[in-house]
């Protein structure tokens, strides 16, 4: 869990985590005397509406950044995840509606252990990691968010992918009844992405199930999402129940709607330009609306020295 100091906590975020605190209380009564289901509908509209439940066991990560953190209610509360609307703030209104457990993992394609697996058997096989990342969004801006996640790499490793394993498919969850916002075509339902076998198994990239210690609310992909740091963040798909090893690249789903402005790699690169718009800087969430602090886009996003060996002898505006 991050430690803050108390000078480094805005009053506002204080404010928020005595809220939620007081929520929780209320929370575990009420589960207590009318069962769960009862409960939904009560919170809303509200930017969570499960009990926070930190997780045991995180361990802090050489691979950290040591940017300060946004704060819980900007990572929470300014989100992408159009399977429950298409603005920034539907996602903390609706996405209670969304069930993360229990959840299952379908395992398919190339792999010599296919099958079904229980997410909690997957987390509890491995070791939980505190991974403060930069991310950034392809319409220029930025965050610094605290993750907690598990080595995909290692993850992946335990399904034993074949030879002829040269891409991993993931798919987000199709549902109409917990994701209402997939009865509108805005995009293909349900959401893929896709990672070359050797991004996936780079040492950045995680599946997270937390943010700030805690369990990862829902509006951030519960309850288990892709993060990977270099990559714009439509990479990082969330709510994940299947996962493909694949010989041909996976067709995702931006890059099928519109495929001159997302590429299937999109590594961020301040010197290539989306179509529409510049990508060398990005707007940074939560320092304030009038004189929002733009910062500098790096090559991708910070983490050259670790992973500029992938893409050796690419031409990356091909490439993009
Ligand atoms: N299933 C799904 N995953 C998704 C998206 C989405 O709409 N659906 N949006 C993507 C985009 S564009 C971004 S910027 C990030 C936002 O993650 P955050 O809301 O946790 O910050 O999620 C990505 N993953
Ligand atoms: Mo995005």
């Amino acid at each position: 869990m991050l430690i803050k100091k108390p000078s480094d906590i805005k009053a506002s975020e204080i404010t928020d985590e005595k809220h939620y605190k007081d929520r929780r209380k209320f929370m575990q009564v009420g589960l207590g005397l009318a069962g769960a289901a009862a409960i939904p509908g009560l919170w809303l509209p509200g930017p969570v509406h499960a009990a926070r439940e930190k997780l045991q066991g995180v361990q802090p990560s050489q691979y950290s950044s040591t940017e300060k953190p946004t704060s819980y209610k900007d990572i929470t509360t300014y989100n992408n995840f159009y399977e429950f609307g298409t603005s920034k703030t539907d996602p903390a209104k609706y996405a209670h509606t969304l069930k993360p457990e229990p959840w299952s993992i379908a395992i398919e394609g190339e792999v010599a252990k296919p099958g079904n697996y229980h997410l909690e058997d997957m987390i509890k096989a491995s070791t939980l990691e505190e991974r403060i990342y930069r991310f950034r969004c392809v319409e220029a801006w930025g965050m610094v968010i605290p993750w907690v996640g598990l080595s995909l790499g290692d993850m992946l490793k335990r399904f034993e992918p074949t030879s002829r394993a040269k891409y991993v498919e993931f798919t987000t969850l199709y549902d109409l009844k917990q994701m209402p916002g997939q009865r509108r075509s805005v995009l293909n339902w349900p959401y893929v992405e896709g990672l070359g076998i050797n991004e996936a198994m780079h040492p950045l990239s995680i599946m997270a199930v937390g943010l700030y210690g805690e369990v990862l609310p829902n509006q951030n992909g519960a309850p288990l999402r892709l993060v990977v740091p270099w990559k714009y963040g439509f990479k990082n798909i969330k709510s994940i129940v299947k996962i493909r090893f694949t010989e041909t690249m996976p067709r995702s789903t931006w890059a099928a709607s519109a495929p001159r402005e997302y590429g299937f790699y999109a590594n961020v690169n301040p010197a290539v330009n989306h179509p529409r718009w510049s990508q060398a800087k990005e707007r940074i969430i939560g320092s304030g609306s009038i004189f929002a602090r733009r910062k500098k886009t790096l090559m991708f996003n910070g983490y050259a020295e670790q992973v500029a060996h992938l893409y050796a002898g690419m031409d990356l505006r091909k490439n993009f």
